[in-house]
C-alpha cells in the first residue's frame, strides 16, 4: 500500500496544476484526471496556477475531512480512500473505502499524527460496503463518530460509534441509527447545548431515493431535472444521549434572494452533498457542495433548521470531481478543511488540505480560490 502510494504521489506538481487549470476554466465541465487536461499549456502558466496549500497527509489518501477542537488539540475525521479497482461511475461505486484513520495536529502548521484506524468497516455489523464522510462530536465525556455506510441491502444508512478519546478506537453500535439514510452526517451542537445532524447527498448518496420518507430503489438515479423544487439535505435534533434523532427528520430550506426555493435546474447554487454548520454573531450558516458544478457554497439563516437564504461560493472547484469541507475557529481565526487530488490525479484518491477562511466587516465569506 505505501510503496504505491509513494510511487503515484511523485507524479510532477505539473500534472496536478494542469488539471487545476482545466478545473477552473467551466464549473459545470466535469472535472477528470490531469491526463485530460490540455498538455500543451506552458510550464509557466501551470506554475502560476500552484495550489493554495499542501496536501497535510502523504502516506494514506484521504478526503472529506470534518475537522474539530477537541481539548485544546485539532483532530481531523477523513475518509481513507484507497485503490479498490472498481470502474469509476456517476453513483460513486469508485469510492470504496473500508476504514477511518483519524488525524490530530496541535497547531494548523503543526506536524500531523496519524492514530491509526480508529474504525474498520468490518466491525460494524451491518455494514455492507463504502464507508463514506463522517463527522464527530463530543458530549459528557464522549466521543461520537458519525458515518454513512451501505447497509448489506445496499441502502446508506449513518451509524454511530463512541470512544472514551478522540483518536479512538470507536466502538460502532450494533445498528444503524433509527430513521437515519443518505450520506454526510455533520453534527453541530449550538450554544444552548442542543446538537443537530445535517445529513443527505444526491446521485450515488441516494437522497432522491428518499422522497416521501420511504426508500423506493426505482427511482431515478439522478436528481428531478428542470423547474421543480430541488432536492436538500435533511436535518435532525439529536438526542441526549446522542445516539438517536429526537423528533422527524426534516427538509432543510434553502431560498433564493426572493425567498423563493432553490430550483433543481439552479445546479451552480443548489444543495448537492457535504453539508456542514457553522455559527458566526448569531447566525447559522449551511455550507455545502454543489455537486456536479464542484463548488463550495452558504446560506444563511436564524435558526440551526432553517429556513437559510443563499449567499455566495466559499470555494471554486478543486481538482477532482469531488468537493468537500469543514469550517472551525482556531483560536482567533476561522478555517476550512477541504479535499482535492493533488498527490494522485485520480478523483476517488484525495487528500485533505487546509486554508484559512476569511469574512468580510458584514460577516459575509470571501471565495477562495484553491
Ligand atoms: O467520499 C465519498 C463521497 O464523496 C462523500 O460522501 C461526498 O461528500 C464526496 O466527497
Amino acid at each position: 500500500m505505501l510503496n504505491l502510494l509513494k510511487t503515484k504521489a511523485t507524479a510532477p506538481v505539473l500534472l496536478a496544476s494542469l488539471a487545476l487549470l482545466g478545473a477552473c476554466q467551466s464549473n459545470t465541465t466535469k472535472q477528470e484526471t490531469a491526463t485530460t487536461t490540455d498538455a500543451s499549456a506552458s510550464a509557466d502558466t501551470a506554475k502560476a496556477k500552484k495550489p493554495l496549500s499542501q496536501p497535510l497527509v502523504r502516506d494514506i489518501y484521504t478526503a472529506d475531512p470534518s475537522a474539530h477542537v477537541f481539548g485544546g488539540k485539532i483532530y481531523i475525521y477523513p475518509s481513507h480512500d484507497i485503490e479498490a479497482g472498481i470502474p469509476e461511475n456517476d453513483k460513486g461505486d469508485h469510492f470504496a473505502m473500508r476504514d477511518y484513520h483519524i488525524l490530530s495536529m496541535d497547531s494548523i502548521n503543526g506536524k500531523v499524527t496519524d492514530h491509526g484506524v480508529g474504525l474498520d468497516i468490518k466491525d460494524i455489523p451491518w455494514a455492507g460496503r463504502q464507508l463514506w464522510a463522517p463527522d464527530a462530536a463530543f458530549k459528557n465525556g464522549t466521543y461520537y463518530l458519525y458515518f454513512p455506510v451501505k447497509d448489506k441491502q445496499d441502502v446508506f444508512r449513518i451509524g454511530v460509534a463512541t470512544s472514551k478519546s478522540p483518536s479512538g478506537p470507536f466502538k460502532a453500535e450494533p445498528a444503524p441509527i433509527p430513521g437515519s439514510f443518505s450520506i454526510d452526517p455533520a453534527v453541530f451542537t449550538d450554544t444552548d447545548g442542543k446538537a443537530y445532524m445535517y445529513f443527505g447527498g444526491l446521485w450515488g448518496g441516494q437522497l432522491q431515493r428518499w422522497q416521501g420518507g420511504k426508500y423506493n430503489p426505482n427511482a431515478p438515479e439522478k436528481e428531478p431535472n428542470g423547474n421543480q423544487p430541488a432536492l436538500n439535505a435533511r436535518v435532525a435534533k439529536l438526542s441526549a444521549d446522542m445516539k438517536r434523532f429526537d423528533g422527524p427528520v426534516q427538509e432543510v430550506k434553502i431560498l433564493d434572494e426572493n425567498g423563493k426555493p432553490l430550483l433543481a435546474s439552479d445546479s451552480s447554487r443548489r444543495f448537492f452533498e457535504g453539508g456542514w454548520m457553522h455559527k458566526y454573531k448569531g447566525k447559522y450558516y449551511l455550507s455545502y457542495s454543489t455537486g456536479d458544478t464542484h463548488l463550495l457554497v452558504y446560506a444563511t439563516g436564524d435558526s440551526p433548521t432553517g429556513p437559510f437564504t443563499y449567499q455566495g461560493v466559499i470555494m471554486k472547484p478543486v481538482q477532482g470531481w469531488t468537493t468537500h469541507h469543514s469550517i472551525i475557529p482556531i483560536k482567533d481565526k476561522w478555517y476550512i478543511f477541504y479535499h482535492d487530488t493533488q498527490l494522485s490525479g485520480k478523483t476517488w484518491l484525495r487528500n485533505i488540505k487546509v486554508t484559512e477562511l476569511k469574512r468580510r466587516a458584514d460577516g459575509s465569506i470571501e471565495t477562495i480560490t484553491p
